[in-house]
């Protein structure tokens, strides 16, 4: 969308122009713009990483047994901050931090977020994008919130966001019904209205997944990967946000399928599938476990993983057909 003199519109702007009246006026905005704010601290450390320090690993290990890149922390610093500081946030659950982090219960803090701060650090090495992924929730009532205040199915986000740090930084932000792009202006600092409206295109154009995993896969997955591989071209990134945004801009179906090694796959329900099926679901598109909508998976644990299979809704029904046989 544009103003009036024709320009792109501001983050804020056009959020608050389109969002849910409910969500606008209940700090909606205050939420999207304290992501917005940790976006540009990350990518402002992205963009100098080897000569800010943002090279390399922690040592530390992280609730997911995976070791803390540089990045990682940084990220965690700079959201953890910027949402716990805004004034709508109730509590948060991030990828780096094994508990939760309780912000305030009162009423005026109506949103619970959980977020993965920088995925796909380990590229940031080697220059390849990476991304920052939000799951947005209103809490159901005024309750104290608890870890289980937490656990809430995908289906019942009021909005998600992503960003994807890239040959630009571009910032997407879902509400019920619609999805919308805003590019990081290094100009003015300010993320414009960049993507309006965006639809998954009708046409998938490529499969996305690890093929060198498919000695893992079960026979029938398998099978279903075959197909795809006779149908469309691979391209596979190895950022799960770098993957999504090029499968949601020009079509595509991205699967991280659980394995015999690890059945549950290796990608997050709560900060990964979620917001990004959230997202695919608003633009057209579908995502799966496999067996069911990933939106409808009831979590039990902060940090459980899933199997993920999202894109093009009429591809993502074939391959789970293909599972079913
Ligand atoms: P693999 C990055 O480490 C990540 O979490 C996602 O961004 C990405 O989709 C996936 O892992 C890549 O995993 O096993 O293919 O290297």
């Amino acid at each position: 969308m544009s103003d009036t003199d024709g320009s792109p519109q501001t983050l804020h702007d056009a959020v608050a122009a389109t969002a849910p009246a409910a969500l606008v006026a209940d700090g909606f905005l205050t939420v999207v713009g304290a992501i917005a704010e940790g976006a540009k601290r990350v990518d402002a450390l992205t963009r100098r990483a080897a000569l800010a320090g943002m090279l390399g690993d922690t040592g530390e290990m992280n609730v997911q047994g995976e070791i803390v890149q540089v990045l990682d922390a940084a990220g965690t610093d700079a959201f953890v901050s910027s949402l716990s500081d805004c004034g709508a946030v109730a509590a948060l659950a991030c990828e780096e931090l094994e508990e939760a982090v309780f912000v305030s219960d009162r009423s005026d803090h109506p949103y619970l977020v959980l977020f993965d701060p920088v995925d796909g650090s380990s590229n940031i090495d080697v220059a390849v994008t990476i991304g920052s992924i939000f799951a947005i929730y209103r809490r159901s009532d005024d309750s104290p919130v608890t870890d289980a205040t937490l656990l809430r199915p995908g289906r019942e986000q009021c909005g998600a966001v992503y960003v994807v740090y890239g040959s630009s930084t571009v910032l997407v932000v879902a509400t019920e019904g619609r999805v919308d792009g805003f590019t990081l202006d290094p100009a003015s600092g300010e993320f414009l209205h960049s993507h309006v409206q965006i639809r998954i295109p009708d046409k998938c154009a490529a499969y996305s997944v690890n093929e060198g995993n498919q000695g893992n896969w079960h026979p029938e997955m398998q099978n279903a990967v075959a197909e795809l591989r006779s149908d469309y071209g691979l391209r596979y990134v190895g950022s799960l946000v770098a993957d999504f945004h090029r499968d949601l801009l020009k079509g595509g179906i991205f699967l991280y399928p659980g394995d015999v090694k690890s059945p549950s796959g290796k990608l997050r329900l709560g900060y990964e599938a979620n917001p990004l099926c959230y997202i695919a679901e608003q633009a057209g598109g579908a995502g799966s476990t496999g067996t069911e909508r990933i939106l409808d998976v009831q979590p039990e644990l902060l940090h459980q993983r899933t199997p993920l299979i999202v894109g093009n809704a009429d591809v993502v029904e074939r391959v789970v057909a293909r599972l079913a046989e």
